[in-house]
């Protein structure tokens, strides 16, 4: 479905990260893939997972607040690949207090870094990605429901995510009239690192399986295939959408 395509993925931290699993989804459908890394400490980690795509895989660090990382990753996917079709964020960043309190104790400082991190550079990647994507492409973003509806302690998280999906929007608009569409997954919650050491965290799993129309909760594959469909030609005429893969979780009132 993807044969011919050409991506980079942000947000791969290890192998139960959203981004490797959308990855590893774009890669069977037959998508040639470079990723990217945070930084020396997750370094080793992508490199082993990216590796099983193939010892020549393209990876570069880029840490998502310095426009230089952005810059270089851009410039090197322009002269290794020449051109590009795929782009995936799922990248997200809160200070840990920011998420314990209360919201109406958010610093500055943390709002700034949140909405940095998790918002900001989907505007910043779109913007570099933007002139490789001479054939049209895809970008697609990691939401979650705390961008529209409170969820107790996901706060300025939930502020940033609101902020990602306007600017999907906005980005979908400017980005439409070179065939290049911008899109959100709204994903229930998933255990990953970032959800680690949330507190209560395994109850919201638990409420997922007793509240959501499919009353379980969603696989990571689901996220892939989504991805890959998102990736898709089959998705042509989609741009600028929040698409739910939730067990069904976002329709319930109560
Ligand atoms: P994860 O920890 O595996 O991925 C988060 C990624 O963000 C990591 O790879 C980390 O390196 C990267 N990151 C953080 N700060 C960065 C920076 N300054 N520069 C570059 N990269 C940076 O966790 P995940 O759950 O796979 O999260 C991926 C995305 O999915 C996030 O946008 C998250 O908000 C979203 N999401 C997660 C869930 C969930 O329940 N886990 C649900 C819905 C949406
Ligand atoms: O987007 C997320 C989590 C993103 C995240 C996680 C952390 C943990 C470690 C952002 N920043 C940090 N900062 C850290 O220091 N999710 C959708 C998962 C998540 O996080 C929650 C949730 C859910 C769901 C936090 C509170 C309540 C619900």
């Amino acid at each position: 479905m993807l044969a011919g395509k050409l991506g980079i993925v942000f947000g791969v931290a290890n192998k139960r990260s959203i981004a490797w699993a959308i990855a590893q989804s774009w890669h069977k459908a037959g998508a040639k893939l470079a990723f990217t890394y945070q930084g020396e400490r997750l370094k080793e980690n992508v490199e082993e997972l990216a590796g099983t795509f193939g010892p020549d895989t393209l990876l570069m660090p880029c840490d998502v607040t310095k426009d230089e990382d952005i810059a270089n990753v851009f410039k090197t996917v322009g002269e290794k690949f020449g051109k590009l079709h795929l782009l995936l964020h799922s990248v997200a960043f809160a200070p840990k207090e920011a998420l314990e309190g209360e919201f109406v104790n958010t610093s500055r400082e943390a709002y700034r870094i949140a909405h940095d991190i998790s918002a900001y550079s989907l505007v910043a990647l779109a913007r570099g990605a933007a002139p490789l994507m001479t054939e049209g492409g895809s970008i697609v973003a990691m939401s979650y429901y705390g961008a529209e509806k409170v969820v107790p302690h996901y706060n300025v998280m939930g502020v940033a995510k609101a902020s990602l999906e306007a600017s999907t929007r906005y980005l979908a608009y400017d980005l439409g009239p070179k065939k290049i569409r911008v899109n959100c997954i709204s994903a229930g919650p998933m255990n990953t690192l970032a959800a680690r050491g949330i507190s209560g965290f395994t109850e919201m799993l638990k409420h997922y399986e007793a509240h959501s129309p499919l009353k379980r909760n969603v696989l990571p594959d689901e996220l892939g295939a989504t991805g890959t469909f998102l990736a898709s030609d089959g998705a042509a005429a989609i741009t600028g959408q929040v698409i739910y893969v939730d067990s069904g979780y976002q329709i319930m009132g109560m």
